[in-house]
């Protein structure tokens, strides 16, 4: 599968009105598998940035804004065809850029991908708007109603840890809404943006709609795209203190801003849980994509009837989790992002074991004894026995790892879960349905799941509290974010 990589050895470029550019800086692609290069990336300076602003600007008024609504979201249905089209060469990309599992890669990432398109295309047309029969002093009265315009020129920052999925939740919303985009993909994972750049050009998005920038954050196209004064809005997912980075940045320009930030995500399990299905499930919100998922459990708290027996079960399901090449079909976990990100892991870990943690499993970097040792690999890992306050049980690791701590009563529970400056997801574990509905609506969170973890309907209300974000994506929460209403005010 490798060897089909799309663009493998060759050049990614810049997508910028509607032309494939490079100039002189590149930078390395580098797969976490091995640590080879996969291919060089164009990074945009600012010129580039400035002449991808102008084209998107440019475009609101041409051909796409004289578009209807039904013809701009018959284009978007056939950006997800094509997606579909050319499904493997997106999971070859994802894959080598990544190192997530083929798995992974093949049945949540790139069917997402197609899918964001489809759903914000649909949506859109079924939308309606608010009216209000005024009345006034003559007895006529007035007509008041809102019609959504596009809030203008959008800059889309996305994350490496599912890179074409997060960035197409932004940008189809924005484009279903009418507004133009600037991409910026990680640079750790600029390949499935780049061939979306191709499908783009391959179905006829008319020139500027869709610009794609490559390059890092401060200093790079990150910082141009916040800065420039002809961005109206930037939606960003990624690390909080970057979000706090985006804001100062952008607030000279007063743009509209929607953050999808960290997380340090707990999950509470009662002894009256179905305790299969919640190891089950917790094997699964603690190591899927190594942990790499913003809504990925890092903290569980289990009721001290059952914590022994649960934190056994664990860490045999954890053992049993086959770390390896993302081609082998068998393989449940790749490599970390990167061996940057393996560092920054393993330095918890050891935070963690001198702040006197006991290592129920893991800990460390595996030995396989072939290539993949060249790889970002690491450990599944479970901790037991730190306070509340100690590093690994505050701070976001994004890693293949959690903490498990006892609690007796759910008054305790609920307040260790929310005791976090995070506030993105909580997975709640009991057979008790009046707990299920207290405890969940206690949690201080943007999505509280019950008796499962990661299941999405995309038309809900998505997003974070404290740390955890600004604003709601999902559905028309996304569509409201990307229009602005205006009200007519008709004197009858
Ligand atoms: P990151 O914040 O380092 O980078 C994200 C993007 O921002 C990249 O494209 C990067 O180049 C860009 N960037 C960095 N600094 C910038 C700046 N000063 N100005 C403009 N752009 C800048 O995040 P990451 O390491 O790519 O992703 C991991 C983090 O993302 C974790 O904290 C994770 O929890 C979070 N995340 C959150 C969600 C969510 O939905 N809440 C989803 C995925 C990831
Ligand atoms: O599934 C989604 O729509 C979504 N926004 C997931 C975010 C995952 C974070 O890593």
């Amino acid at each position: 599968m490798y060897e089909k990589v799309p663009h493998a050895g060759g050049v990614l470029k810049n997508y910028v009105a509607g032309e494939f550019i490079a100039g002189e800086n590149l930078f390395a692609n580098i797969n976490p598998v091995d640590g080879s290069v996969i291919n060089r990336v164009a990074e945009a300076d600012g010129v580039t940035v400035d002449v991808a602003v102008k084209a998107a600007r440019q475009a609101l008024t041409g051909e796409w804004g004289r578009m209807t609504q039904s013809e701009r979201c018959k284009l978007l249905h056939k950006v997800a065809d094509a997606i579909e089209a050319r499904f493997d060469e997106f999971v070859a990309a994802e894959m080598a850029d990544t190192g997530k599992s083929f798995f992974q890669a093949r049945n949540i990432d790139i069917p997402r991908g197609a899918a964001n398109f489809r759903i914000f295309a649909d949506l859109v047309t079924s939308q309606s708007s608010e009216c209000f029969q005024t009345p006034t002093d003559d007895g006529r009265g007035a007509l008041n109603y809102a019609v959504n315009k596009p809030l203008g020129v959008v800059a889309v920052i996305a994350p490496w840890n599912l890179p074409l999925l997060l960035l197409t939740w932004k940008l189809a919303p924005a484009l279903a809404a009418g507004n133009t985009v600037i991409a910026k993909p990680s640079e750790e994972t600029p390949a499935t943006a780049t061939l979306l750049a191709e499908v783009m050009h391959e179905v006829g998005m008319p020139t500027g709609v869709f610009n794609l920038v490559h390059g890092f954050g401060p200093n790079s196209a990150g910082e141009f795209l916040t800065t420039h004064p002809g961005v109206d809005a930037v939606t960003f997912t990624g690390e909080s203190k970057t979000g706090s980075a985006i804001m100062r940045a952008a607030a000279d320009g007063v743009k509209a801003l929607s953050f999808e930030l960290g997380g340090k995500n707990a999950g509470i399990i009662f002894d009256d849980c179905d305790f299969e299905e919640a190891v089950n499930g917790s094997v699964r919100s603690v190591f899927t994509n190594g942990g790499q998922v913003c809504l990925c459990t890092e903290r569980l708290y289990v009721q001290r009837s059952i914590f022994d027996r649960f934190v056994a079960a664990l860490k045999i399901r954890a053992e049993a989790i086959n770390i390896g090449w993302p081609l082998d079909e068998s393989t449940d976990m790749g490599p970390v992002i990167s061996h940057k990100h393996r560092d920054k892991v393993i330095s918890y870990f050891e935070s963690a074991k001198a702040e006197g943690a006991t290592v129920v499993t893991g800990g460390g970097i595996p030995e396989f004894g072939d290539d993949r040792d060249k790889g970002a690999f690491v450990q599944p890992t479970i901790f037991t026995g730190l306070p509340e306050d100690a590093r690994i049980v505050k701070e976001e690791v994004f890693g293949p790892v959690c903490h498990i701590a006892p609690f007796d009563t759910e008054e305790e529970a609920v307040a260790m879960a929310n005791n976090s400056n995070y506030g993105l997801a909580a997975t709640v574990w009991t057979t008790n349905l009046q707990r299920a509905h207290r405890v969940a609506q206690q949690m201080e969170v943007g999505v509280a799941w019950v008796n499962t973890w990661y299941l999405r309907d995309l038309r809900t209300p998505f997003g974070g509290v404290k740390l955890s974000g600004v604003g709601r994506e999902g559905g028309v929460h996304s569509l409201n974010f990307y229009s602005e209403p205006t009200n007519i005010c008709i004197k009858l």
